[in-house]
Formats: structure tokens, sequence, C-alpha cells
């Protein structure tokens, strides 16, 4: 499998401009395409993307999302005069027609359309289309919000009727409300439309209260849309994760889309004029990475808003540098989701736990609903502002009163994302096939005569061979060269998958190892008592250890035949303790006999690989050589197999779940999904 991420863009976009003056439209201008391409082009991203012609969509796509009224009436805008323009710019809220803005609203649904076509059929694994004018604001029968037709809605009709769709997932991470959406898949069970977006109680544009959480779509399509509205500006890195461990993925991975749009819009990332959030733009590349093994990796995203110049290039880079396979950067300093955040959580949840099985746990609605205005909960311990950063409420206070100092908000540019030349490198016995695309690893030199009595001395029996002792070796060499960024991921058969752990989690240099621990059987005491590791072990029945911060077992009743089960505990738990706890290397041990459905051991390889800069070293049975090739094709970066729709996980296993997330979650912030003052 080697396919590649298209990158759909045409200059001809940047062909239009606001004619007058309009304070409220006067942020969507032509330089947002252009820097944003610049920025890939200069990165050098571009040039590694397959790069795909627009197309203009013909009239029958169009009217997949619109009436006929209303395109025959934008037909007409390229053949007006000014004041014309005026006059029916008037018709619609905030935005601007020009003479050449048709042209390009036909130019940004076909793109939109091309890159559908190039990911359904296989020619490209995913893509980013980079449109103006954005979609998500308009209607069956109006333009709105700068959006003239709805560029995704069109998409999402069109991969439906002509490549077969059945299930599709679209992401609107803008930081508006994509309401033109919502509105047109409504009543549609095959098209679950999430949105989190600016709401503040209805106070923000487009005011509506169809914005709210309580909007789940109607008829057959109830449940099938999940709004998070955001009552506060300055959401941040940690309040976006939250929502997507809490609330869009688990009910994403139970309703399996065949393909995922993203309203990928980054007026939701710091220093926009229009958002005032304070999510950095490497948060893009988590976000983008966390759905990136849905469908089958089939993932299409389409430029929506973005209003600062400088953030929304970087965002687009970090969204285009992740679909193309790089490691995602580290996210530093994540707290628990601020109060407010957590809030919305909660209501999104709770109104959703009668349609998605996932939530059925979800702790019951507020008594009385969060709803009035004024209500300025207090700041409790264990909430924490955006990065986890004390100040966070100080500074969404000060960014209310003085919204004319948004130009001065700074931030870091995102580090350089390298990743190492070599990808995967396996350590496994002569008579096993290496895998297509991975290298077998060998190390520069053996060890010498003091590192073999060392070895032998710590972790084998005099009787055992000088093969075993060079084992150990090559292990501690391979995982030597994952540290030191020249070899990103790898795989490893061991006769002995608990003495390999605890080799490798005494020789790591890092500071903190995630060891995750899928099967029966102890982890060994001496990783336990290791202060640099935090332990998550899956599938242990009674936990034979005193739970400790850095012990969590997570135990299944119905074991991991339970896939519905087990991606809970992934999602809900263990991501979020991963995010948390900032790796320097992840462990991935299979014990042996462990029973698990190929597809969910792909999705626990390739989700993990969005921690630790994608450093995951997989161990497994030596005996068991039947998961070598399907863990090798994660590592390796291509997506795990869809799951299919999940059916409702043990609801004993849930039960236990919500537990532990209680109980953890004074330790670990990210586990929260109800504001403290609720529990
Ligand atoms: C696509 C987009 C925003 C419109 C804001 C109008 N539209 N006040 O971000
Ligand atoms: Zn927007």
């Amino acid at each position: 499998m080697k396919m590649g991420t298209a990158l759909i863009y045409d200059e001809e976009m940047t062909k239009y401009k606001l004619l007058w003056v309009d304070p409220v439209c006067k942020i969507e201008v032509p330089e947002r395409l252009i820097v944003s391409y610049e920025a890939l082009v200069k990165s050098g991203l571009a040039d590694r993307c397959v790069s795909i012609p627009v197309r203009e969509a013909t009239d029958a796509e169009i009217l997949l999302a619109h009436s006929e009224e209303y395109l025959e009436a934008v037909k007409k805008t390229p053949f007006m005069h000014l004041e014309e323009l005026m006059t029916f710019t008037q018709k619609y809220g905030d935005v601007y027609f020009h003479p050449n803005i048709y042209h390009c609203a036909k130019l940004a649904v076909g793109a939109t359309l091309q890159l559908v076509d190039n990911v359904m059929t296989g020619k490209v694994r995913n893509g980013m289309a980079l449109v103006r004018p954005p979609g998500h604001h308009s209607q069956s029968s109006a333009a709105n919000g700068f959006c003239v037709f709805n560029n995704v809605a069109i998409a999402a009709q069109y991969a439906k009727k002509h490549h077969k769709a059945k299930r599709v997932l679209i992401v609107d991470w803008d930081v508006h409300h994509g309401q033109g959406v919502q509105y047109c898949f409504e009543d549609d069970p095959s098209v679950l439309y999430f949105s989190w977006h600016r709401y503040e109680h209805q106070s923000f544009w487009p005011n509506l209260k169809e914005s709210d959480f309580d909007s789940v779509g109607s008829g057959k399509g109830a449940g099938f849309n999940v709004n998070v509205p955001w009552n506060k500006v300055g959401m941040g890195n940690s309040d976006y994760l939250a929502v997507f461990f809490h609330v869009l993925l688990p009910v994403a991975y139970e309703f399996s889309p065949d393909l995922v749009f993203i309203c990928a819009g980054f007026d939701s990332a710091i220093g926009d004029p229009e958002g005032h959030m304070s999510a950095t733009p490497d948060i893009f590349a988590h976000l983008t990475h966390l759905l990136m093994n849905l469908a089958d990796g089939k993932v299409c995203a389409v430029l929506e808003g973005g209003y600062n110049l400088t953030s929304l290039a970087q965002s687009v880079c970090q969204t285009v540098q992740t679909l193309l396979g790089d490691p995602a950067p580290r996210p530093a300093q994540l707290g628990g989701a601020c109060e407010s955040a957590l809030e919305s959580i909660h209501s999104a949840r709770s109104i959703h736990k009668k349609y998605w099985s996932c939530l059925q746990h979800a702790a019951a609605p507020f008594p009385e609903e969060p709803s009035s205005k004024n209500r300025r909960p207090a700041q409790q311990g264990g909430s924490q502002g955006p990065e986890g950063d004390a100040g966070g409420d100080a500074q969404r206070e000060e960014e209310k009163v003085e919204e004319k100092e948004e130009e001065e908000i700074v931030w870091p540019e995102p580090l350089r994302r390298v990743a190492p030349s070599l990808r995967s490198a396996l350590l496994l016995p002569d008579a096993v096939e290496c895998p297509d695309g991975c290298a077998r690893f060998s190390p520069a030199h053996g060890p010498g005569p003091l590192e073999r009595a060392r070895l032998r001395k710590s972790y084998l029996k005099e009787s055992e061979d000088e093969a075993s002792v060079t084992l150990l070796y090559n292990l501690t060499a391979l995982l030597g060269q994952m540290e030191k960024n020249e070899i990103r991921n790898g795989l490893a058969l061991v006769p002995d998958v608990s003495m390999a752990a605890t080799l490798l989690t005494s020789a790591s240099l890092s500071k903190r190892v995630l060891l995750v621990w899928m099967g029966e059987g102890p982890v060994p005491s001496q990783i336990i008592e290791d202060e640099k590791t935090l332990v998550v072990h899956i599938n242990s029945m009674e936990p034979h250890e005193a739970q400790s911060k850095y012990y969590i077992p997570i135990p299944l009743k119905k074991g991991c035949g339970d896939t519905a089960g087990v991606m809970q505990a992934v999602l809900g738990l263990l991501l979020p303790l991963g995010y948390q706890y900032e790796p320097g290397l992840v462990l991935l041990a299979r014990l042996p006999g462990y029973q698990v459905e190929g597809g969910l051991w792909q999705q626990l390889t390739c989700l993990l690989q969005g921690l630790a800069l994608g450093h995951t070293l997989v161990l497994l049975q030596e005996n068991e050589t039947a998961p070598v090739g399907i863990t090798a094709s994660c590592l390796l970066g291509n997506a795990a197999l869809s799951l299919g729709p999940l059916v409702a996980p043990g609801p004993e296993d849930v039960g236990s779940f919500e537990r532990l997330r209680l109980r953890l979650q004074t330790d670990w912030p990210l586990l929260q999904t109800t504001a403290p003052e609720k529990r």
C-alpha cells in the first residue's frame, strides 16, 4: 500500500476581493490563500504532495446542496456592476460578492470534488483542498459568512451518490458553527456532522439557538449532529483534545465512516481575530492524526476560515505534514479542559447518551442547564486554563476587554518536524520473513565482552546461549537509535516479552516511558516500581498490584474480544493518559496468547504513534508471528483497518471505566468529562 497526499490549489481562487468598505468582511482576503500555499511550498511540503488540478463544479453538482433559484441568482453576479453587487450582497449575512466570486466558488466546489474522487478511487490516501470562498455557512438558498456554495456539504452528497459512501463524517473544527452543513444533513443519519464553535451562550455570530449542544438532528438523523459550543474564548490545546477524546472520537468510531471530511477552518487557532482561542498551530497535527485511522485513512481536509495569516499558514502546514505521515510534535504541558469546556463536554455527552452506546454511562444532564448567561463558575483546583497555565482565566478576561490588542498576540513558531530517515526497523529471527518496506535491524557493531557479561548477569540464566545475549544487545541498540531520532519506530520478536520490557524500560534514556501492556500476565514489579514508566495494562481481570498513579490496570470483564470495550478504553483513558504524560518513548507489549481483532490491534498501534514523536517500539512473543505483518503495516504509516460500526461495549466494563476515570482524574485532569462542581 503506497499512497500519497493530494494537494489541490489554484491561484485563480485568490482573484476576488472585497470592493467596498465593510469592517465585518475585511478579514476575508486573497492573501489567506496565498500565504497558506506559499508556506507549503517554502517548507517543501507542497512538493511532497500529489498536485491535482481544480475544475469547475457543474450545475448538477452545485444543486446537490443548493436550490435552483439560488444558483441562478449567483450566476448573474459576474455581470453586475458595483452598485448591483452591493445590493445583491445585502440579501445575505456577513458575505460579499465580486464579479469573479462565482467562478471561484465553482472552483472551490470542484477542487473539493477532485479531492473526493482521488481519495475514493484510491489514487491518494488523503489530501487537502486550499479553497476560497469557504463553504460551511452557505445554505440551500443563501450565501452567508463569506461562503457562497457549501463545498463540503456538496462533496458529502457527491461521495454518497458517486462513490457509494454509506456513512460520511464531517468534522468542523473551524471556530464558527457551520450551520449550513448542519441544515443540509439535519435529518440524514448517513452524514454525521460534528462542530465545535465559539458560542458564548448565543452572543457570538451567527447567534443561533440551533448551534447549541441540544441540536442533535431530527427524525432519522437524531444523534447525527453533534455540537460542542464554546461558552468562553481562550480555549486551548487541552480543551480541544478533551473534546476529541471524550466526545468526537468515541462517537466517530462507533459510527465508523467510509469517508471523513474536515471543515478545516483555522480561525480556531491562536491569534485569530474572530476566534480569540489559544490553541497553538501544532494541535492541528494531533487533531488530524487522531482522525487518520477512521475510514481506512480516507480524510479530505477542506479549508474554511482562518484570518490571522501567520497562524493560518502554520496550521495549514501542520495539517498537511500530518496527512503526509510525518511524526506529530509533542504537545507540551497539557492540563485538563477548563471548567467552561468541561461544561460543554458534559452537555454534549449527556444529550447524546441516548444515541451512542459509547456514551451510555455519561453522567445525567445538569439538573439546571448551564445557560444562565451571567453565571461565571468559580475556577477550582484541577481545572486549568489554556495550556494548563494558571493565568488562563485572567488572560481570557483581558482579551475580552481589550480586543484591539489582538494583533500583539505572539506564540512560538512550531518546531520543525523531522522524520528520521529510517521509518521502521524490525528485530526478527532469521526464519521470519521481513515484511515489504521494513528494514531488518542490524546494529553497527556487536556488544563487547563487558557488555555481554553485564546483559547476561542482569537478564539471562547462565545456561542461555550467545544468541540471547546478542538479541538483548540488539534490542537496546534499536532503542538507542530510536532515542537519537535515527529510527522512528520498531518491532521486535522476543522470547520473553516481560524480560524485554524490563530491559528496555531500564535502558531507556527518556525521562518518561509509556508502557502499554496488552494481555493477561503481570507487569514485572521492577517496571512498576520504576518512577519514569507509566504502565497502562489493558485486559487484566484482577489487578495484581495496588494501583498507583503510574500503574493503571484497565480491567475488561468480556476481555479483549470486546472490541468496542477496548476501543472505549483506548480513546477515553489510554490516549488522554498518554497525551498528558508526554512520554519520550512508547512501548507496546503484546503478551503471549493475547486474543484481539487485527483491526483493533492496528488502531492501537496507529493511534499511539501520535505520542513521543512517533517513537513506538512494539514487542511481540517470538512464536506468535501472525501479527507481524499487520503491525509492520501500521508502523510504516498505513492506516489501520476500519473496525466497522461498533456495538455497545459491555455495560459492566463501561461502568468500571467511568469509576476508574473518576478515581484518576485528580492526577490526570485530561480524563475529566465534567466540571468540578457538577461531579
Ligand atoms: C468561513 C468563516 C466566518 C464569518 C464570520 C462573519 N466565516 N462574522 O470562517
Ligand atoms: Zn470560521
